[in-house]
This record gives structure tokens, C-alpha cells and sequence, in this order.
């Protein structure tokens, strides 16, 4: 039985590491890390030291060897008897050598390598296969380390911390060594070897203080460099104004390396990136994808303060520094991009995948009370649920007292492993607010549902709104207390003139809400801005879909009319009634004509829900039925607007045309615009649309509208198709991160079949080793509902993806764990699919690992 680690038997560790000396003499194949740890122990303990995959040369206490009778070793721990080290007193210098082997390490934790890098992860749990240690993010130590590698083959080498010295050795090798001035854990240790080039600025913070910030990458990268040193220059300035976070070194890099398990790592002073999260240029990157790089660079640089200066006191705590950077991360592209974009982005991922995880057996509130594998946990729950949740915070408090109350936790906390609630405290004391049942949101999972009944007394204009909140019980969360819930809202009279807006605090299972002077027959719109990660209701006094109609062109709230017109479209696309939506189409158009200001937006409002969406809220319908539906739907609103979509794609196509820059903020929405109209033109299926996708791809001088075309082409089955493709491996064929793309076009066609994947698997670029490839493949068929659940073939295809999982597993558990998730959503299928897809999970779990044992055992368990 795997050890299942819980939250109630957290203690403190026994022992401390004051001080940590790293000798890394690397290789390839095979590196030596000596580690003299000093270290203080407060009790008669065995020190037992974590360790996986290690091969131990030598152990000595205060330099005297011990005997092999004095340590025990197991394949996860070396155990150091009270008797052994009493003789040595309460404070003593532990010196371990052990041997690794980074070019097997096929798992990417620890120290691996990436190309012709060597680079590690150490988050959470990837210190412990670099040397022995208490790897626990509440050991926090000095960190001083020596780097020595072959001159040739590694010539830069990095690692955290301030460079105080460097030097050539003999038989061309080189050696350099840090000392990072903070304390840390473990998990925020990094290095970095290889043949890097860089681009160095230098920044002079608002408080003046001085730091060299280097972005790195292989050289044929050079020249997609400065866009992460633009923006990590605006990160590190903003962070200061708006939370005051200064940098705390003398230098920061930032590397991009291939193949990496997830987006980036924030370890101190060296962020390491997964190269499509860093590298970017107009003619290989896509606008969206400029987006997510800025969020992504901002995030890991948030970190230096929300996880590093301050950091979690145990892996429970992860939303503490998740969470929370999530949200500056958030807050932070509202501010430089546009805060309607960023709001709608938010709320579309929860949706689609945090309520899909509550909805799930993997549902587990935003503090998990219990795990087997730690890294099951960094998930939609924890990241962007936490936000959500530290947002409702800040609606509570107001955005000052949020404001100070995180300086607060920041300043109090500095070198500090800490709690949930000590961040709560923080915002609690500043705010002098009780904030008592708000841990609620952290202890328990499920997304919660609020009904809202409207009533209105036009003899005394009163309005009375009546709140009911219900939460599903779930296994983590048998019987879930009602939670404190923040609810904006905004009462519209009939002709869509705003009467009152304001925010109550619901707080108990029935809360009743009363308004006076409320002049004529209110139509009521709640959650505006999506003030809580809640579903609801409303009872209107009219009928549903024309108050949907009022809000959608009336309110004040951009995401609420964004909001309204989803519940229209979806309604739309269920009924085929196309009139409910048209005259939504028809604003939106004069919006785009007009010289609104933020028209990238609009693309959003364009956008028809997913699917996914849609079978969140008709579990009743066939998904494959939904999916005919939508595109029906589509056609429809295609054919009866087809001037205005000509037009719109002709004006934007012009507008860019005028453009000499590509990045900038109105050639970004135009291109949204056009790239709107051409799926709609698309879906005519007529010929001059086809070619007006063929020539945009062919004449295309930046990848949002390389992209946007092959994608709609592919989609179609363009004659061409084939043509199109080769064409675009041969432009990029030198160029990883596009020819990543280009997998993912292919699984994610709607024609995608388990052949295609077979055929992908099979070409010259794929390695099973690359996770970016992983997932633009078995990854990206997994998420395209319509190829995976196809009528004819569901079974064969879920069989087979269960398969690769299988597979995959041998080589990397922790991607393998990852991508089984998206086959545990079977909440909203019928039977048969949903049979199918457990009896294909159930036919890998007698191979399974551990950690994707545990995925598949919860999500079967409900
Ligand atoms: N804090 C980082 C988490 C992370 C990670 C977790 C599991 C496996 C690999 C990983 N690489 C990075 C990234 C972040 O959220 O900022
Ligand atoms: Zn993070």
C-alpha cells in the first residue's frame, strides 16, 4: 500500500540543515555530489535523510568515516541511528558523495538532460534524487555551491545565488561557486550547464537598487530572446509599485530549456523555462501564446516573494504560494494587457477545468487534507481555484486592505515557512475584519451552487433577492458548512438602465436580501465580474432568455454581458434557434466597426462556447450530438451575418496590411478580429472562404495568422491539406517549438484518429522523452472531445490512449499521471462512454506507478 501522507500529522522536523555545501562535479552520465550538510538536531532521533536513485560513495560525521553498520539505506532513505550520531553532540557536519546519472533520468526530477544541457527540477520532491536531504519545504539552510564541468561541452554554468568566485582547472575543466545569500528549501535549489548564449539588461529597481537580469537559451534561439527581457524588466517593476517587492540579488536569469515536465520553475535567482513558455518571435509565435509567455514569466518571477522570501511551511500549503501567485499573476495582466481579457480567460479555464476536477473523483479542496503523490496536487483546484479564492478575499476586504494585508504577510513572514492561515491572519488584522468561516474555502471541495429568487413589491419598490447555497458532498468533504460568499450584483429595470449595483455577503444555507427604491420591475444580474467560483440561478421575473438578452447588451460589467451571451449562445446551440442570438452578433459588430478600445475582447464574445462548456450544462444531450449542434449553429450565424463577417475580416485584413510592427496592442486585436470572421467564413463552407484561409496561410508573415488558417484548413479537409502540412515542417523544420505545434495540429484535428496518432508517434521528431511532444500528441487527442469520443470508434480510442498512458509511464510517471486525468472526466458522458473509459484506466492500473496509481484508483473510487 503506498504511504498516504496527511495534513493532521504534520510535525515539525527534528533536525535543521543550517548550512548546505554543494561540490557538483558534472557529467552527463555520471555526476559526483558531494553535500556537507551542518546540521543541529533538537531531539534523540534517527536523522533519516531523503534519497531516491542515489548511489552513496562515502558518509562521514565531522569528517570521520562511518562504518557501514553505522547507516541504514533503503531505496528512499538513508537512516542515521541516535547512536551513531550522539557521540558527535547536538550539532554536527554531515558529508555524503554520491554518484547520479542525468542522462538516464528519463522522469525530468532532479538533474537531467535537455538537448546537450544539464539542468534539474527540484519542486516538490526532485532534491532528493541529487543528494541526501531532508526535502521538505520547511528545512530551509544556506546554500553554497561549487559547480566544476568539462570547459567545452559546459561552459556556462549557473546556479542560485550571488558568483563569488570562478576559476580553470585542470584537463579543460572549469569550476565556478555561489552563495545565495537567503535561506532556502530545498525544492528551490537549481543549476544549469551547457553551451548557452544570452541577452543580459540591466535594471535599476524603483528603489534603486542594482541587478544584471540574463535571459538564456541554445544559440539558434538567440533571436527569440527579447521579448522575456522586455518582460521580465516590466514584472520586476510593476511587483515593486504595486506589492512593494524588491529583488534581493545581484543577478536573475532566466533559462529556456526543451524538455521540461511542466511550464517553468521559480527557483531563487535561476527561473528555468519550459522553452515554449520563454522563447518567443513574432513569425514562430502566436498572440495567445505572447500572452501566456508574459503570465508565465511574470508568475515565476512573482515567486520570489509569494513562495521564496516566504515560502510553505508543508505541501498542504501549496495554494498558499500558488494561489496567491496566481493571482498577482493575474493581476498583473489586467493591468499591462486588459482586465476583461484576462477575467474571461480566468473564468473559461475554471469552468472547463477546475469545476470538471470538483465535479470528478479527483475533486479535493484547495488545501488537500491527504495525498500519496504530491505532485497529483499541483492542479486546476489548487492554482486557479485558490485565486479565485484569495479574489473573493479581496472583494470581502477591499483591494487596499488586501494590498496592505499581503505587504503585511510579506514583511512578517520574511524567511518564514507559513500557513494558510497565517496569510488569512495577515489580511484579517490589517483589515480588522473577522474572517473566521472563510477557511472554509480551503478545507472543503466541490464547486458550490446558489440559487436566487427574485421578488419585487412595487407599491413599496422593494425588491427582496433570496440566496440558497447547496454544495455536492464529496469523499474529501461529507458534509460541507455553508461558505461566505461574496455576491455582486446588478439590478437593470426593463429598458436596461442600471438601477443598483453593490455586493452582499452571503453566509448561511438561506440569505435574504432587501433593496428599497427600486423604482420599476428589476431584472437582476449576480456574480457580476464572477465575484465567487460558484454556479448559480437566477429566478427572474421575466422570462429567462430575454433578461439574458438585457444583460447581455446592458450591464455595466464586461464579464457579465460576456456571461449572458453564453447562456444565449448555449441555449442557441441546443435549440438551433439562431433569432435568440443574432441581434448579440449585431452589437458586436458595431462594437468591432466602432473604434472601441479594447477589441481583442470581442474575439471572446465571438467565440461559441466549447464543448466541454456545452456538456457541463446538457449532461442529458450526446456529446457527439453537441458537437453537430454547435457547428450547425455556427453555419447558421455564419450565413445569416455573411456581410458583416466579410467585412470584418476584410477591414482587419487592411488594418494590418497599414501595420509595419507586428506586436503591438492594435495589430493584436485586428488579427483576433480577422482570425473570428475567417472561422465563421469557414463554416459556409463555401470555396472563396477556403481560399481566403489558403492565401492568409500562404501570405502570412507571422504565426497568429499562419496558425489560425492551417488550423481552419485542417478542420475543413482542405485538398490541400497534406500540402500545407509539409509545407509548414519544411519552414520550421529547425525550429522545436513550431514543430511542436505542428503535432498538435495534427492530433487536434476533428479528423484526428488513433492512425494519426500512430503515424505521429511514429515520425523522426517524436521522442517520448519530450513532454511538449507528449502533450501536442496523446495529450492534445485527449482534450479533442470530438476525434476521442467518436460514435464509431469510442472504445478503440479510449483503449488506445489508455495504452500510450501505460506506456508512458515507464518512461515518465509524472506526465503520464498528468495526462490520465483528462480520462477521469467522464462526469456529463453516458454510460457506454463512461464504461469504456473506466474499463480502459482499469486495464493499465496493474502496471501502473505509484502516482498514476493514485489518479486512477480516486477516480474510479466514485
Ligand atoms: N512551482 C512550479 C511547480 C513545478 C512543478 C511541479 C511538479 C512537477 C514539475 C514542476 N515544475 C514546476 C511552477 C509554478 O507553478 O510556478
Ligand atoms: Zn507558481
Amino acid at each position: 500500500m503506498p504511504k498516504t501522507h496527511t495534513l493532521a500529522n504534520y510535525s515539525s522536523s527534528p533536525f535543521f540543515i543550517n548550512d548546505t555545501a554543494l561540490i557538483c562535479r558534472l557529467d552527463a552520465d555520471n555526476t559526483y555530489i558531494q553535500a556537507t550538510l551542518t546540521i543541529v538536531a533538537s531531539s534523540n532521533q534517527a536523522l533519516c535523510l531523503d534519497g531516491v536513485a542515489l548511489k552513496l560513495l562515502s558518509i562521514a560525521i565531522n569528517d570521520i568515516t562511518l562504518g557501514v553498520n553505522e547507516y541504514q539505506l533503503t531505496d528512499s532513505h538513508l537512516s542515521i541511528p541516535h547512536t551513531t550520531w550522539k557521540r558527535f553532540g547536538q550539532a554536527f557536519q554531515l558529508t555524503t558523495e554520491v554518484c547520479i546519472h542525468p542522462r538516464c533520468n528519463t522522469q525530468l526530477m532532479g538533474l537531467y538532460v535537455s538537448d546537450q544541457l544539464l539542468c534539474t527540477q527540484c519542486e516538490p520532491e526532485g532534491f532528493r534524487r541529487i543528494t541526501y536531504y531532508l526535502d521538505r519545504p520547511d528545512i530551509m539552510s544556506r546554500f553554497r555551491v561549487t559547480l566544476i564541468a568539462d570547459k567545452t561541452r559546459y561552459p556556462v554554468l549557473l546556479t542560485n545565488g550571488n558568483q563569488i568566485d570562478t576559476q580553470d582547472l585542470t584537463n579543460n575543466k572549469h569550476m565556478v561557486c555561489f552563495v545565495d545569500p537567503h535561506k532556502k528549501p530545498s525544492y528551490l535549489f537549481a543549476l544549469v550547464a551547457g553551451a548557452l548564449v544570452h541577452i543580459k539588461k540591466n535594471l535599476t529597481t524603483p528603489s534603486g537598487k542594482q541587478t544584471a537580469v540574463y535571459v538564456h537559451a541554445v544559440a539558434n534561439n538567440i533571436h527569440k530572446l527579447d521579448f522575456a527581457s522586455e518582460v521580465i524588466l516590466r514584472a520586476m517593476t510593476w511587483d515593486e509599485h504595486t506589492y512593494g517587492c524588491v529583488y534581493d540579488l545581484d543577478n536573475f536569469h532566466l533559462v529556456a530549456v526543451d524538455d521540461f515536465n511542466s511550464g517553468a520553475m521559480e527557483n531563487k535567482g535561476l527561473n528555468i523555462f519550459n522553452a515554449e513558455a520563454l522563447l518567443a518571435h513574432p513569425n514562430t509565435t502566436t498572440d495567445w501564446q505572447y500572452m501566456r509567455i508574459e503570465a508565465i514569466i511574470a508568475h515565476e518571477y512573482f515567486h520570489n516573494w509569494s513562495g521564496n522570501r516566504v515560502t510553505c511551511r508543508d505541501w498542504f500549503q501549496l495554494s498558499l504560494k500558488e494561489g496567491l501567485t496566481v493571482f498577482r499573476e493575474a493581476h498583473y495582466i489586467a493591468d499591462t494587457y486588459s482586465p476583461g481579457l484576462r477575467r474571461i480567460d480566468d473564468v473559461v479555464f475554471l469552468r472547463t477545468h477546475q469545476f470538471a476536477e470538483d465535479a470528478s473523483g479527483l475533486a479535493h479542496p484547495v488545501r488537500p487534507p491527504s495525498y500519496q503523490e504530491i505532485e497529483n496536487f499541483y492542479t486546476a483546484t489548487v492554482y486557479e481555484k485558490g485565486a479565485e479564492v484569495l479574489s473573493m478575499l479581496c472583494h470581502l476586504v477591499g483591494k487596499a486592505h488586501f494590498n496592505q494585508g499581503c505587504r503585511h504577510y510579506f514583511a512578517n513572514h520574511d524567511g518564514q515557512a507559513a500557513t494558510i492561515e497565517d496569510f488569512i491572519l495577515s489580511i484579517a488584522t490589517v483589515s480588522k475584519q473577522s474572517l473566521d468561516n472563510f477557511i472554509r474555502w480551503y478545507q472543503q471541495a466541490g464547486t458550490p451552487h446558489v440559487d436566487v429568487t427574485v421578488e419585487y413589491h412595487a407599491s413599496s419598490q422593494t425588491l427582496i433577492m433570496r440566496t440558497e447555497q447547496s454544495c455536492r458532498s464529496t469523499s474529501s468533504s461529507p458534509n460541507p458548512k455553508p461558505y461566505l460568499i461574496p455576491m455582486t450584483f446588478e439590478v437593470l429595470d426593463e429598458t436596461g438602465k442600471s438601477q443598483r449595483r453593490g455586493c452582499v455577503t452571503i453566509q448561511n444555507v438561506r440569505d435574504t436580501f432587501c433593496f428599497n427604491a427600486i423604482t420599476s420591475r428589476p431584472v437582476v444580474s449576480v456574480f457580476n465580474n464572477f465575484s465567487a467560483p460558484v454556479t448559480w440561478r437566477v429566478a427572474q421575473l421575466i422570462d429567462n432568455n430575454t433578461a439574458h438578452s438585457l444583460i447581455a447588451a446592458h450591464a455595466t460589467d464586461l464579464f457579465t454581458q460576456w456571461d449572458s451571451s453564453r447562456r444565449l449562445l448555449q441555449t442557441a446551440i441546443v435549440t438551433q434557434e439562431v433569432e435568440l442570438v443574432l441581434p448579440c452578433f449585431t452589437a458586436w459588430f458595431t462594437l468591432a466597426n466602432a473604434n472601441f478600445d479594447d477589441t481583442a475582447v470581442l474575439s471572446y464574445f465571438f467565440a461559441l462556447p466549447s464543448i466541454d462548456e456545452l456538456r457541463s450544462h446538457y449532461a442529458d444531450q450526446d456529446i457527439i450530438t453537441l458537437c453537430n449542434k454547435r457547428a450547425a449553429l455556427m453555419e447558421k450565424i455564419a450565413r445569416h451575418k455573411i456581410t458583416d463577417w466579410e467585412a470584418l475580416y476584410q477591414t482587419n485584413r487592411a488594418r494590418l496590411r497599414q501595420k509595419t510592427t507586428t506586436h503591438q496592442k492594435t495589430c493584436i486585436s485586428a488579427r483576433a478580429l480577422q482570425n473570428s470572421a475567417l472561422e465563421y467564413l469557414m463554416a459556409t463552407g463555401s470555396d472563396s472562404a477556403s481560399q481566403l484561409a489558403y492565401n492568409q496561410y500562404n501570405e502570412a508573415s507571422n504565426m497568429t495568422e499562419r496558425h489560425a488558417a492551417i488550423r481552419l484548413l485542417i478542420d475543413h479537409n482542405h485538398p490541400q491539406v497534406t500540402a500545407l502540412l509539409d509545407d509548414f515542417y519544411a519552414q520550421f523544420s529547425d525550429d522545436n517549438t513550431v514543430i511542436t505545434q505542428w503535432f498538435r495540429l495534427q492530433a487536434s484535428s476533428r479528423h484526428a484518429t488513433t492512425k494519426t496518432l500512430e503515424t505521429l508517434f511514429h515520425h523522426s521528431k517524436f521522442r517520448w522523452t519530450s513532454p511538449n511532444l507528449v502533450r501536442a500528441t496523446l495529450g492534445a487527442y485527449l482534450t479533442n472531445l470530438e476525434a476521442l469520443h467518436a460514435s464509431s470508434s469510442y472504445p478503440e480510442n479510449y483503449y488506445y490512449a489508455a495504452t500510450k498512458i501505460g506506456y508512458l509511464d515507464g518512461i515518465n510517471n509524472k506526465v503520464a499521471a498528468r495526462i490520465a486525468t483528462t480520462l477521469t472526466k467522464w462526469q456529463g458522458l453516458d454510460e457506454a462512454r463512461t464504461h469504456a473509459m473506466q474499463v480502459a484506466l482499469k486495464s493499465i492500473l496493474p502496471q501502473a506507478s505509484k502516482g498514476l496509481t493514485e489518479v486512477i484508483t480516486k477516480s474510479l473510487s466514485t
